[in-house]
């Protein structure tokens, strides 16, 4: 059951876990190819596996890798991902690119989604989303697009605080997308727990996650259900000192003109410069987390009354 029309191709692990109808979820490749630098990219992609683990899923970690969408990879396609040097960004636009010129791609938010959604699988774990970026109108992450017209649990720790999170949280609403925080009354800043901005839904438990989401499709709404996860504690950092290494960062990319899908990356880690690489700490941290809610989720959502057709 490794291929079919579609340009899918499944990892034994994941191919044994779909034949057996077990939890899987869905993990990111962005962060592993432009999201973080060698060799904390490849440790964390472990980690996030061995956490989705932990709670009895099982991780399909996703990746355009010889002219194929691979749903699952194998150590050595983990390391291949996370040393390429060639590999390109891929969001929906990229895929036939990627696929047709047989170059490594590691996938964004929305295209894991994309792909996920044609695996089959329900939940998904990423770090932050993109969305509508400061001061460019027009760069609005194809993410909240994706999110929009795609039924997945999705588990973030909100919208990266480089962007414009009340604007983000605007066009999520606009594309019908469910917002929900998890522990928390507020949207997380990623790098930080809070960020001032209310949320219309909390939840304290994956079950009952898994149950609006089922009774979300259910109603026919074929969106995603956004589950905001606060970073740990230990690792968050405070939102006043994270905004003004923030704001010093976009003064660089605006000096530098660095602007669309190279936007992500150069913020990213001009901000781990400038915090002395706390950033990165709080990012790996909320990237665990986030493995680990998924995982409970999917596994709420597989148990008997949490089935759903889609
Ligand atoms: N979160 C991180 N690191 C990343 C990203 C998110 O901690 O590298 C990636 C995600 O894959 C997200 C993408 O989908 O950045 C958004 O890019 P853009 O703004 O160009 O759509
Ligand atoms: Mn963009």
């Amino acid at each position: 059951m490794a291929t079919s029309q579609l340009p899918l191709a499944y990892s034994q692990a994941v191919a044994r876990a779909r034949a057996a109808d077990l939890p899987l979820v869905a993990l990111e490749s962005t962060v592993i190819t432009h999201g973080l630098p060698f060799p904390e990219n490849l440790n964390l992609a472990r980690d996030m596996e061995a956490n989705v683990k932990a709670e009895g899923a099982v991780p399909a970690t996703i990746a355009i890798l010889d002219g194929k969408i691979q749903v699952g990879l194998s150590e050595s396609q983990l390391e291949m991902i996370a040393t390429a040097k060639n590999a390109i960004k891929v969001s929906r636009r990229d895929f036939g690119l990627a696929l047709a010129r047989r170059v490594p791609g590691g996938t964004t938010v929305a295209g894991t989604l994309h792909a996920a959604n044609l695996a089959g699988i329900q939940v998904f774990a990423t770090g932050g989303i993109g969305g509508v970026h400061r001061n460019a109108p027009f760069d609005v992450s194809a993410d909240l697009v994706e999110l929009g017209r795609t039924p997945l649990v999705v588990v973030c720790a909100g919208a990266k605080s480089i962007l414009d999170l009340p604007a983000t949280l605007e066009v999520l609403e606009t594309q019908g997308v469910m917002v929900i925080g998890y522990q928390t009354d507020e949207f997380p800043a990623f790098f930080s727990r809070s960020s001032g901005l209310r949320l219309n839904a909390r939840s304290d438990s994956p079950q009952e996650i898994a149950a609006i989401a089922n009774a979300q499709w259910q109603a026919g709404v074929k969106s995603a259900v956004l589950v905001a996860n606060p970073p740990p504690v230990e690792n968050a950092l405070p939102y006043d000192e994270i905004e003004a290494v923030i704001r010093a960062a976009l003064k660089d990319a605006e000096a530098q003109g660095i602007h669309g899908a190279a936007a992500t990356p150069f913020l990213l880690s001009r901000v781990n410069q400038l915090s002395g690489g706390k950033s990165m700490q709080a990012n790996l941290a909320l990237l665990r987390s986030n493995a680990r809610l998924a995982a409970q989720i999917a596994v709420a959502l597989a148990a008997p009354k949490g089935q759903v057709a889609i």
